[in-house]
């Protein structure tokens, strides 16, 4: 989902408003409550804007609402740098690196194949890998894909029914990243991401028996619906813990960074009111020595990635910015001036955030509505996915 705003001057900017499985809600929001309001408004008034979107709604927050601002605050700013004629990073304050650490995503139905992935995206310049592999038991679980340069988790109209197995899961993983360091060694940046399946006990045993094999973070260990539960972890871990891919606001990540119960802020520019908002959790999270390390899968879109970029380029608490590649197709119709050299992504010097869209090849791919995964136990209770 796109959105593309025009000033009465001819400019145009672009803004992500994709919210993977909840599409439609978006735009219907942005179509029925917010484009009305945008009409003869001043397009530089990008914080104005933001606070009548945010305050002025009376019903805030939630990730509807905040995908919909996002995508208005990131068209703003792209249109900013375009009457600027300056690249969104200088916008913000400037360059404090030259290019921007990424990690992709290894994955493998077994440790064999996984680590062979890893070792695949060694070889393409890659110095931080998420790995992920298949447990023993498990049909489908999260993260390991037959496709291995695009994955797309949303695969069917209705949700794909998948099992977990917690115990199967605990046992295998540190077995995975002890092969890993066995076959890679200790220089390459290891990630692994637990995708919400466990309980706090649970993430704190995970987080424990991966320590010897130094991860930069362990993902979403736990639900952070409660932040309570990262207490727990952090008293038996010192595996550093990374959350927030799906936090919507800088309140839901108040607590975690505050009671640095975490190391790095997930939330991304797309689902948490853009770079007006995400901003404003950077700043806070680096008075708590909390660092960036936005989502950024494939159901982001270019246009999310790019502004990414700048933004990590500019912020000074950075961590690390998760990528993984688009279909050659999805790059295509996003035409975009970032580029991936030795394990970094480089943002471009065009204006704004350096993506465009091609409308016309777009309309070559028809809406072909898909939802996410969900799971269940061995016993049919439903679980996270
Ligand atoms: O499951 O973006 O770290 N990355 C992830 C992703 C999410 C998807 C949800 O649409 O957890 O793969
Ligand atoms: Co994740």
């Amino acid at each position: 989902m796109t959105l593309k705003i025009e000033t009465r001057s001819g400019v145009c900017g672009i803004g992500d408003a994709t919210l993977n499985g909840r599409e439609l809600a978006v735009a219907a929001y942005l179509e029925q409550h917010v484009v009305p309001n945008l009409i003869g408004r001043d397009a530089g008034r990008i914080e104005d804007t933001w606070q009548f979107l945010y305050r002025g709604a009376y019903w805030r927050r939630g990730p509807v609402t905040m995908t919909a601002i996002a995508a208005v605050d990131v068209a703003l700013w792209d249109i900013l740098g375009k009457m600027a004629g300056l690249p969104l990073y200088r916008l913000l304050g400037g360059r404090s690196r030259e290019g921007v650490l990424v990690y992709g995503h290894a994955n493998g139905r077994d440790i064999e194949e996984a680590s062979a992935e890893v070792g695949r995206y060694l070889s393409m310049g890659y110095r931080a890998v998420r790995a992920q592999c298949g447990v023993p038991g498990v049909k489908k679980p999260y993260g390991v894909s037959r496709l291995k340069d695009a994955y797309e988790p949303a695969e069917s109209e209705l949700p794909l029914e998948t099992e977990w197995s917690t115990p199967a899961y605990l046992d295998i993983a540190p077995k995975l990243f002890e092969r890993l360091r066995a076959d890679h060694g200790r220089a390459l940046e290891l990630l692994h991401d637990a995708h919400h399946r466990l309980t706090p006990v649970e993430a704190a045993r995970l987080a424990r028996d991966l320590e010897p094999y130094r991860l930069f973070w362990l993902e979403d260990a736990t639900p952070a619906d409660n932040p309570d539960g990262f207490e727990l972890i952090r008293r038996h871990s010192v595996t550093p813990l990374a959350v927030g891919e799906v936090f919507n606001s800088i309140w839901d990540c108040k607590r975690l960074i505050e009671g640095r119960l975490i190391d790095f802020i997930r939330s991304t520019i797309v689902h948490a009111g853009g770079i007006t908002h995400v901003r404003r959790i950077a700043d806070f999270a680096a008075m708590h020595q909390v660092r960036t390390g936005f989502h950024g899968a494939t159901d982001l879109s270019p246009v999310t990635m790019g502004a990414a970029l700048h933004f990590d380029t500019w912020v000074p608490n950075f961590g690390i910015q998760e990528y993984m590649r688009h279909s050659q197709q999805t790059d295509e119709v996003f035409p975009h001036d970032y580029l991936f050299r030795d394990g970094r992504l480089y943002c471009g010097e065009s204006p704004g955030h350096g993506v465009t869209l091609d409308e016309k090849l777009a309309e070559r791919f028809p809406y072909s509505p898909k939802q996410l995964p969900v799971a269940r136990l061995e016993d049919g209770s439903m679980w996270d996915w």
